[in-house]
């Protein structure tokens, strides 16, 4: 079974439509291993499988809970979860890697969230440009982090290092290639 696919699959029904399978979130996005499996026609998905990926996924997107029988996405949700963050200190700078189609209405209208509850920044310059590139020819942000924090923005750290905050407004934004 390829764990990429099993990946893609757990994203989608644990950040975007669990309605897709009948399956119900939690407030804060668990969702019961036995039942994602017994729910989950198009293949055969097992305990081990699940817990397989949830081990090697190369960002640490899913949470398994401490006595093993539910799952979670860290972020990157579409539904409405309270994933429960506090607010942090961010370091001064952080990256945002778009595509460059999108540079003209970011120009306008700042970074915003779109589907996602909260706009994605990452630390590393790799993470962010690899990020921009699922959406076409990638270009680099930087975002004065530390200003916005200044200003009253709060910002918040995913278990699996991704920051989140509301929105960008184009002053802030720094186009760095
Ligand atoms: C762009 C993946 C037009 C934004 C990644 C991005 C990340 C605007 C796209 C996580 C805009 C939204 C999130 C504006 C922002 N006008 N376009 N005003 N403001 N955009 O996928 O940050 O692999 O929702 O630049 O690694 O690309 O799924 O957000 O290009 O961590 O775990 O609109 O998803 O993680 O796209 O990616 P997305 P993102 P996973």
């Amino acid at each position: 079974m390829d764990l990429k696919k099993v990946s893609k699959y757990l994203s989608f029904i644990l950040r975007h439509q669990p309605d897709s399978i009948g399956l119900e979130l939690s407030d804060e996005g668990w969702a019961d291993i036995n039942e994602i499996i017994g729910k989950t026609k198009k293949f055969k998905l097992t305990k081990s499988l699940i817990n397989t990926v949830v081990e090697t996924n190369d960002k640490k997107r899913f949470l398994i809970s401490d006595d093993g029988s539910k799952i979670k996405a860290n972020q990157g949700h579409s539904v409405k979860v309270n994933l429960e963050l506090e607010a942090v200190t961010p370091p001064n700078i952080l990256l945002h890697g778009t595509a460059e189609r999108f540079l003209e209405s970011i120009f306008t209208q700042g970074l915003t969230k779109q589907r996602r509850h909260h706009v994605h920044l990452s630390k590393t310059q790799k993470t962010a440009i690899s990020v921009g590139a699922r959406y076409g020819k990638p270009v680099l942000f930087k975002v004065d982090a530390k200003q916005m924090h200044i200003d009253g923005y709060e910002f918040f750290k995913t278990a699996n290092n991704v920051w989140l905050v509301d929105c960008v407004p184009v002053k802030y934004l720094d186009k760095v290639n």
